[in-house]
C-alpha cells in the first residue's frame, strides 16, 4: 500500500480522502491556504503544510508548492480530489517526474479527455455511441459547415474542443445564424481556453444528464458501476444526483456499461473515471469524460457497497481490481443533495460564521461535510459546504429518508440551499423521476 499521501485539495472531499487513507494505514498529509488552518481534515491529517494564501491560484492551483510539500514531508502519492488540478494534465505530469505517484490517469489520458474533439474520436473509435456531428474540428469554410449542418439537421450546438462542463458552447437553429456562432464559439475558446478549435453537434432539445461510473487498474481490468442520474441541475452545477437513473433496465445498463469498460481497455484507462452521456429517447450519446472522482461519487458507492476513493487508492498502489464485474450488484436507490452556502432565492454565496450545526442521522443516512459549530465559510472557494446522502432499498424510501433528514440538518448563521432541496424532494416531477436537464431552471423560473 502506499506509505504517506498528499491530499490537494480542500472541504468536505479532502475529508473524504483522509478516512479512506486512515482505513487503509495510509499517513496523510494536509495542504491547505491559509484561509483554511482550521479545516476539520488539516486537524485530523498526521502533518500538515501551509502552501499559501487564501486565493486559490496561489496555493490549490500552485503545482510547485503541492510537489514541495510532497517533498519535504517523504509522501510517495498526491490525491487531487475534484476541481482545482484533478484534470491538469500538466500537474499530472510534474507529480510523476518528480517522482510522485499521481493518484488518476496517466498525463496522456487526461489530456486526450481534456480535448473534446480527440476524446469524442477515441470514444466512437472505441464503439461508444456518440452524438451525430462532425465528427473532427470545424474549419472556416462556410459551404463545408453548412453542408455538414444540414446533413446533422437542425438545431446543431457548435462546442470548444478545450471546453466543457458547460463553457463555450452555442446553439444554433438555422442556416443563416451558422458561419457568426462558430466565428464567435472560436473567438471565446481562444481566449477563455487559449484553444479555438471547434466542433459541431446535433444539439437534443430535452435530454437526461446521465453518467457511467468506471474503475480500471491499467492492467487489463475494467468494470463499470452502473449510472448516475444528474439532471436536476441550475446553470450547469449539479444540485441533485442519483443512483441508479430512473427508468434504466438492467440491459441498457449493461449495454452501455459494457461500451465503457471496453472503452476503457482500449485506451489502457487507470483510475476512477465518468463517461458523461446525453439520454433521450431511449438512446445514449457520450459528450464528454471527466478523468477525476466526482463530487456525486457517494451515491455510487451506496448502491454498489464499494468505496470507490479505496479503489483509487489501491490502484494508485499498483494493485489489479480485486474484484470483477460480476461482483457488482446494485442494490437500492441512493440520492444526493449538495447543501451550499447560499443564499436560497438569488443563489449567490454567503460565506460567514455557521454559530450552530447538527447532522441528520438515522438508517441509510451519510452526511459528508467538513463544517462544524463554529466554522467558518471562507469566500474564496466553491460554496459547497456538504453532501447529504440518503440510501434506500427503493427510489421512494430513499426520497422519504431525504426529506426527514433535511428537516433535521440544521445549519445556523449562514444562508444554505437547505429550502431548495425540500422543494425538490416534494416536487411531484422529482418524485415520478427522470426529470430532463431543463426541469429545475424551468421549475425555478429562470427560462
Ligand atoms: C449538449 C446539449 C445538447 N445537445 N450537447 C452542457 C454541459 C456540457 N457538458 C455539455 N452540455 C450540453 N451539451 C448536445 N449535442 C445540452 C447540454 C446542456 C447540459 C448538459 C448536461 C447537463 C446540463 C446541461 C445544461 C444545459 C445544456
Amino acid at each position: 500500500m502506499l506509505d504517506k499521501l498528499v491530499i490537494a485539495n480542500r472541504g468536505e472531499i479532502a475529508l473524504r480522502i483522509l478516512r479512506a487513507c486512515k482505513e487503509l494505514g495510509i499517513k496523510t498529509v494536509a495542504v491547505h491556504s491559509t484561509a483554511d488552518r482550521d479545516l476539520k481534515h488539516v486537524l485530523l491529517a498526521d502533518e500538515s503544510v501551509c502552501i499559501g494564501p487564501a486565493r486559490s491560484i496561489d496555493s490549490y492551483l500552485n503545482i510547485p508548492r503541492i510537489i514541495s510539500a510532497a517533498e519535504i514531508t517523504g509522501a510517495v502519492a498526491i490525491h487531487p480530489g475534484y476541481g482545482f488540478l484533478s484534470e491538469n494534465a500538466d500537474f499530472a505530469e510534474q507529480v510523476e517526474r518528480s517522482g510522485f505517484i499521481f493518484v488518476g490517469p496517466k498525463a496522456e489520458t487526461i489530456r486526450l479527455m481534456g480535448d473534446k474533439v480527440s476524446a469524442i474520436s477515441a470514444m466512437k473509435k472505441a464503439g461508444v455511441p456518440c452524438v451525430p456531428g462532425s465528427d473532427g474540428p470545424l474549419d472556416d469554410d462556410e459551404a463545408k459547415n453548412k453542408s455538414f449542418a444540414k446533413r446533422i439537421g437542425y438545431p446543431v450546438i457548435i462546442k470548444a474542443s478545450g471546453g466543457g462542463g458547460g463553457r463555450g458552447m452555442r446553439v444554433v437553429r438555422s442556416e443563416n445564424e451558422l458561419t457568426e456562432a462558430i466565428a464567435m464559439t472560436r473567438a471565446e475558446a481562444k481566449s477563455c481556453f487559449n484553444n479555438d478549435m471547434v466542433y459541431m453537434e446535433k444539439y437534443l432539445e430535452n435530454p437526461r444528464h446521465i453518467e457511467v461510473q468506471i474503475l480500471a487498474d491499467g492492467q487489463g481490468g475494467a468494470i463499470h458501476l452502473g449510472e448516475r442520474d444528474c439532471s436536476m441541475q441550475r446553470r450547469h452545477q449539479k444540485v441533485v444526483e442519483e443512483a441508479p437513473a430512473p427508468g434504466i433496465t438492467e440491459e441498457m445498463r449493461k449495454y452501455i456499461g459494457e461500451r465503457c469498460t471496453r472503452a476503457c481497455l482500449e485506451i489502457n484507462y487507470r483510475g476512477a473515471g465518468t463517461f458523461e452521456f446525453l439520454y433521450e429517447n431511449g438512446e445514449f450519446y457520450f459528450i464528454e469524460m471527466n478523468t477525476r472522482i466526482q463530487v456525486e461519487h457517494p451515491v455510487t458507492e451506496m448502491i454498489t457497497g464499494i468505496d470507490l476513493i479505496k479503489e483509487q487508492l489501491r490502484i494508485a498502489a499498483g494493485q489489479p481490481l480485486s474484484f470483477s464485474q460480476k461482483d457488482i450488484q446494485i442494490r437500492g436507490h441512493a440520492v444526493e443533495c449538495r447543501i451550499n452556502a447560499e443564499d436560497p432565492v438569488r443563489f449567490l454565496p454567503c460565506p460567514g460564521t455557521i454559530t450552530r450545526f447538527h447532522s441528520p442521522g438515522g438508517m441509510g443516512i451519510r452526511w459528508e461535510s467538513h463544517i462544524y459549530t463554529g466554522y467558518t465559510v471562507p469566500p474564496y472557494y466553491d460554496s459547497m459546504i456538504g453532501k447529504l446522502i440518503a440510501y434506500g432499498e427503493n427510489r421512494d424510501v430513499a426520497i422519504s429518508r431525504m426529506r426527514n433528514a433535511l428537516s433535521e440538518l440544521i445549519i445556523d448563521g449562514i444562508k444554505t440551499n437547505i429550502p431548495l432541496h425540500q422543494e425538490i424532494m416534494t416536487d411531484e416531477n422529482f418524485k415520478k423521476g427522470g426529470a430532463n436537464i431543463h426541469y429545475l431552471e424551468k421549475k425555478l423560473g429562470l427560462q
